[in-house]
């Protein structure tokens, strides 16, 4: 039997509306072992207090980072692609589709989180004039031009490609920014897999266990 990986995630974090439970990056990592039946467990790392070992396998003291056999990995995205190397349920192994897989993958990161995440810092403090908006309604409107048109992002079927686009725009402030149909319904069906479930309620129990570890 091979040995199980390990997914790394804070032993804690706060509860709110929403998130950051149920919005963890390791939820990501969860999702995709879930998706391709690879066995895991999860382990923790304060959350308070971040110590050497942590800034050891994570240079910026987040989280989640990998372990499998003795390699460590960390940026959730990097992560994804680590484990999509295991199964074609996550990534094609022909080169068209990995190819596809890949680009799209780092579009989720670096062409859309990359606008996502600072738009959605700003508007804590200023929601009514984001300089960044236009710039992710226009990042927005393109990818509903390419949702428009297929179901998949990449090779024709559901990969981490689709994992992390639909864990970057299911923001709850993104999904009701701008009116993008064919985005809404693909996050719809991307976050209606059971396997998605089954990582959300996985980690919304390891923190709510954390709330009583920490009572
Ligand atoms: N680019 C990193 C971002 C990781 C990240 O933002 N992690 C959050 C949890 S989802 C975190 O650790 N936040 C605590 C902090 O930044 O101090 C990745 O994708 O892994």
């Amino acid at each position: 039997m091979t040995e199980a990986l390990t997914i790394w995630t804070f032993d804690w974090v706060p509860e709110g509306t929403p998130g950051p439970r149920g919005y963890v990056r390791d939820l990501r990592l969860r999702w995709a072992c879930e998706e391709a039946g690879l066995d895991y467990k999860v382990r923790s790392v304060p959350f308070k207090n971040r110590g050497a070992e942590h800034f050891a396998r994570q240079p910026f003291g987040q989280v989640p980072f990998l372990e499998d056999r003795g390699i460590t990995v960390f940026e959730s995205g990097a992560c994804l692609l680590h484990l999509a190397r295991k199964s074609e349920k996550l990534m094609p192994h022909d080169p068209e589709g990995e190819a596809e897989t890949l680009e799209w993958t780092i579009a989720a990161l670096n062409s859309i989180e990359m606008v996502t995440v600072p738009w959605w810092f700003i508007g804590l403090s200023n929601n009514t004039n984001n300089p960044l908006e236009s710039w992710m309604l226009q990042r927005l409107k393109h990818l509903e031009a390419v949702l428009a048109q297929r179901e998949w992002l990449a090779a024709g079927q559901f990969t981490v490609a689709d994992l992390l686009m639909a864990d970057v725009l299911r923001i709850p402030k993104v999904r009701a920014a701008g009116d993008f149909p064919a985005i809404r319904s693909y996050v719809d069906r991307v976050c209606a897999r059971p396997a998605f479930k089954r990582a959300y309620d996985g980690q919304m129990a390891h923190f709510a266990k954390g709330d009583k570890l920490s009572r």
